[in-house]
């Protein structure tokens, strides 16, 4: 029989919808016996499988094999203190979608989720989106400066008025895009203006994707409608993958700017909160570093030294 490759989209009790490379997708379960070398035992979302009609005829599919992943995107499960839970396998990148305006940005939650990307190894790319409805470009410049600095990619664009759309739509396809920021920033709407045919309700993706089904799985991989191919992940909200997992000595590593900074503080395990001779906070004292940027950094480390040690 003949064996095709293809990619997990979502998974309902022991189904799992595979998208195959000749673009049709089948509900599959796993086979008992699986190739699977160098491969995970758990299944996730975007997961690159192979699957093959069952032998018996029928509509069902069989998962034979599950290949290595490149990435993951995981979190720590809950109550838990080993294991981690893979949100999705896979991803390439991260893009954190805020408005301009309506709701207000919130550069909080902004670097949370870098971090989140950082500490999974994950390029993030930052969008402003709604730019129209903000008259002047100052306050904006002013916000994304740092990004910038920190050589994140800041697109700033809007549906309504057609800006940005063409830089945004070659950053998406082809490539697994865990796409994450609050709801009601014009995340559906973007895809929806990136990607003709691919129609999201103006609502929560999962909402348009997942209907008719009763279970609400962790998350859903959606492929683009496009030439070039491409799936964007629809978390939960990255706020759910939390920052378990990151050890708090880490959490420098996961702000790009900090970088020429770390190694030459007075004390090598400075964590750049009061210790003297810390040349992270000469560095914000003297302006090279964005005050608001390390003033997420210490809130971020409160919350990872609050973490009791045992998940570590
Ligand atoms: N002014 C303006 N409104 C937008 C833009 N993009 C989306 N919206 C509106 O913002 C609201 C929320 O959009 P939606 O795509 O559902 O956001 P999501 O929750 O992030 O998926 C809708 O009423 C959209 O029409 C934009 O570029 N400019
Ligand atoms: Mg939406
Ligand atoms: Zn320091």
């Amino acid at each position: 029989m003949s064996e095709l490759r293809g990619v997990v989209l979502n998974g309902t009790g022991g189904v799992w919808s595979v998208r195959t490379v000749d673009g049709a997708t089948h509900d599959a379960a796993m086979r008992g016996r699986l190739k699977q070398e160098g491969a995970p035992l758990k299944l996730a979302v975007g997961d690159d499988v192979t699957v093959e009609p069952d032998e018996r005829g029928g509509a069902g599919w069989s998962i034979t094999a599950i290949h290595p992943r490149r990435s993951v995107l995981a979190r720590r499960a809950p109550g838990n203190a080993r294991g981690e839970r893979v949100v999705a396998a896979n991803v390439d990148q991260v893009l954190v979608v805020f408005a301009a305006a309506k709701p207000e940005p919130h550069v909080r939650m902004l670097d949370r989720f870098l971090v989140i990307a950082e500490g999974n190894d994950l390029q993030a790319h930052i969008v402003f989106n709604k730019v129209d409805l903000v008259g002047g470009t100052e306050a904006l410049d002013a916000l994304v400066a740092p990004y910038e600095k920190a050589g994140y990619t800041v697109h700033r664009t809007s549906v309504r008025q057609h800006i940005g759309l063409e830089a945004l739509h070659d950053v998406l396809a082809g490539r697994t895009t865990a796409l994450s920021g609050p709801s009601g920033v014009g995340k559906s709407s973007l895809l929806n203006a990136l990607f003709a045919g691919l129609d999201l309700r103006t609502g929560e993706i999962s909402e348009s994707v997942n209907k008719g089904r009763h279970t609400t799985v962790g998350a859903l991989l959606v492929p683009l409608p496009d030439a070039g191919g491409g799936f964007v992940v629809d978390t939960p909200g990255l706020r759910e993958v939390g920052m378990w997992g990151l050890p708090p000595e880490n959490l420098d590593r996961c702000f790009p700017e900090f970088a020429p900074y770390l190694g030459e503080c007075k004390y090598g395990d400075c964590q750049h909160e009061t210790e003297p001779g810390c040349a992270l906070r000469a560095a914000v004292a003297s302006g090279v570093i964005s005050t608001a940027r390390y003033e997420s950094y210490c809130k971020l480390l409160l919350e990872l030294k609050a973490i009791p040690k045992d998940w570590a």
